[in-house]
């Protein structure tokens, strides 16, 4: 699988391969084929010897999960979109806590180059978030209270997760959520932790945490109940790979910037972003 594990929708995939107990190797830079095809879109996986998929719904489908109905999907974007133009609101925390993921790569060259070029993939992240938050404004603190306290009325009383007595796609994509909120400690994850009106929501997280405390990419880990030990990060010589990818990608910002366009642009005229 190809995807970083900021990612909510790759945290989805992770998560779900978890719950299966299936076992997989994942990469944080997409292989040549992968990049041709759909840029630096995530995630990106592969079973067996299929075909690469996109889209997490898609994915955790073929692994055997539900589909998730269209109010729910529409719900999860709208929460995702709020929050994830957060990220950027400190432009040194934003490449600072992703040179501490992991690449899952068995070989040490390739997780070391595969370190270097996803350089790519954060610059492309960085320069897609700060034009949105240059064309609207990021959600204030009501609007992301308001985008998560939704989520608490889906909860069935008495059920543990949104699938019932075991998780389900959107407890996954949820979860993932969370996980991006995490990741980038911000204003999204404060709210989630504090938010008066949220703790049922809490509730839900604290049963995920509980059944994932084996996942080795919990970012939650250090902010909700039950506690648990934080996760493993990238090696100082992966560190220094990815910190020199990214300061070529910005030396080399008359290439990286248009490229960044064009997949972007790509992305979404072949609308592979929304399947
Ligand atoms: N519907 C897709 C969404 C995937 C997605 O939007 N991934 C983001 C990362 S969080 C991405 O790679 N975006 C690339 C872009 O916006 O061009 C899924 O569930 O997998």
């Amino acid at each position: 699988m190809y995807g970083n594990d900021h990612s909510p929708w790759v945290q989805a995939v992770l998560l779900g391969l978890h719950e299966k107990q299936i076992p997989y190797t994942v990469v944080i830079a997409p292989g040549l084929s992968v990049f041709l095809n759909s840029g630096v879109l995530m995630p990106a996986a592969k079973i067996d010897d299929g075909p690469w998929l996109l889209d997490s719904g898609r994915i955790l489908f073929e692994l055997g999960f539900s589909e998730v109905e269209a109010d729910r999907r529409q719900a999860l974007l709208a929460a995702f979109a709020g929050a994830a133009m957060h990220r950027t609101e400190s432009p040194w925390q934003f490449w600072h806590r992703f040179s501490y993921v992991r690449d899952g790569h068995p070989v040490l060259a390739r997780r070391l180059w595969n370190q270097f070029w996803r350089a790519f993939s954060m610059f492309y992240f960085f320069t897609l978030i700060t034009v949105l938050r240059r064309t609207r404004p990021a959600a204030t603190t009501e609007e992301l209270a308001r985008s998560f306290s939704g989520w608490r009325e889906r909860l069935v009383s008495g059920a543990e997760f949104f699938g019932g007595s075991t998780p389900d796609t959107v407890d996954f994509q949820l979860f993932g959520l969370i996980q991006m909120c995490a990741s980038i400690p911000g204003r999204p994850l404060a709210v989630l932790r504090h938010d008066p009106e949220l703790a049922r929501l809490r509730e839900w997280i604290a049963a995920m945490q509980s059944r994932f405390s084996g996942h080795a990419h919990l970012y939650s880990a250090g902010y909700f109940e039950p506690e648990l030990p934080e996760i493993t990060s990238a090696t100082a010589i992966e560190r220094f790979c990815y910190w020199s990818g990214a300061l070529l990608m910005w030396v080399a910002f008359p290439i990286t910037l248009p490229t960044t366009v064009y997949f972007a642009w790509r992305v979404r005229r072949k609308g592979l972003q929304r399947p």
